[in-house]
């Protein structure tokens, strides 16, 4: 859940600046459907494909879909992710306090937001990975964009739970309270990261890439300032982002980047310290991908 906070400006210095640049988040797309479609004769373990538009998400193959693992492939422009609701509260409350939260600052709506609902996971346009029903229900696909949350048509979850092992993983990022990150310090340039949410709090992974030799000391204190001006000299063009877990679950991440160093951050806003991104308390990590 990206939501817009009062630093949002300066968080998007990072990511247009990024993005913009070079959108390097290649996917390994064909390799991955094609693994899957070999692998879903054998396991069965469901393929989703989401396609993000302006209005609506697109989600295909979730018919006669069980609770456990699927693979996730997303298209558009933007991050898709899922959540489920606790009895009581719907996507239309979701939808009316993450947009409350987004344009004034409302603690309250974010935290009752935060109470009533669990984020699975997702994935940004051209990512792919997996993600974990965790039980029977209903499972909805939203996505935070700067006109505020897109969502499609409910998914229906039915039982039992599937038993499916995690996909072989190269590392794991894992978001700690603190908050703080733990897991893998190096990782291959390509291959697949399992993100763990082991905190109190949601988090999501926004991997940047940075001039090798960079601090979290430096990253932390441009992400502090106030101040406009060009992007900072140690910022490279390359960078991924997922989708938000709820704390206690985990899902994994194909990826495909340049070599190099990367600072791993998380901008989930807290509600215990009036909606700052967690980056700006210190949720910074290096690690080197080679
Ligand atoms: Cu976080």
């Amino acid at each position: 859940m990206h939501v817009p906070t009062g630093m949002r400006r300066v968080v998007a210095v990072v990511c247009a600046t990024a993005l913009a640049s070079s959108p390097v988040l290649l996917a390994p797309t064909t390799a991955g459907a094609a693994g899957a479609a070999t692998t879903s004769a054998r396991a069965a373990t469901p393929h989703l494909s989401a396609l993000l538009t302006k209005k609506t998400i697109v989600v295909k193959g979730a018919d006669d879909l069980k609770a456990g693992r699927a693979h996730l492939e997303v298209r558009g422009r933007g991050i898709v992710e899922f959540a489920t609701f606790k009895a009581g509260y719907d996507v239309a409350d979701f939808t009316a306090d993450v947009n409350k939260f987004g344009a004034k600052n409302d603690i309250k709506a974010l935290k009752r937001a935060l109470k009533n609902t669990t984020i699975i996971g997702g994935l940004a346009g051209g990512g792919s990975g997996t993600i974990v029903f965790p039980k029977p229900g209903a499972y909805t696909p939203f996505s935070l964009g700067d006109r505020g949350v897109v969502t499609g048509k409910t998914l229906v979850v039915a039982g039992p739970k599937r038993s499916s092992k995690t996909p072989r993983t190269d590392g794991s990022i894992i978001g700690k309270n603190g908050p703080a990150w733990g897991g893998a310090s190096q990782l291959p340039a390509k291959g697949r990261f399992e993100f763990k949410n082991k905190a109190d709090q949601p988090h999501f992974v926004a991997m940047q890439q940075v001039q090798p030799g960079t601090t979290t000391d430096q990253v932390l204190a441009f992400l502090q300032s106030e101040e406009e001006g060009p992007p900072p000299s140690w910022l490279l063009p390359a960078s991924m982002e997922t989708g938000t877990l709820s704390p206690g679950r985990s899902m994994t991440v194909d990826y495909d980047l340049p070599a190099g160093q990367y600072v791993v951050m998380c901008f989930f806003p807290d509600p215990k310290m009036g909606g700052m991104p967690h980056a700006l308390m210190g949720m910074l990590r290096m690690v080197t991908l080679s």
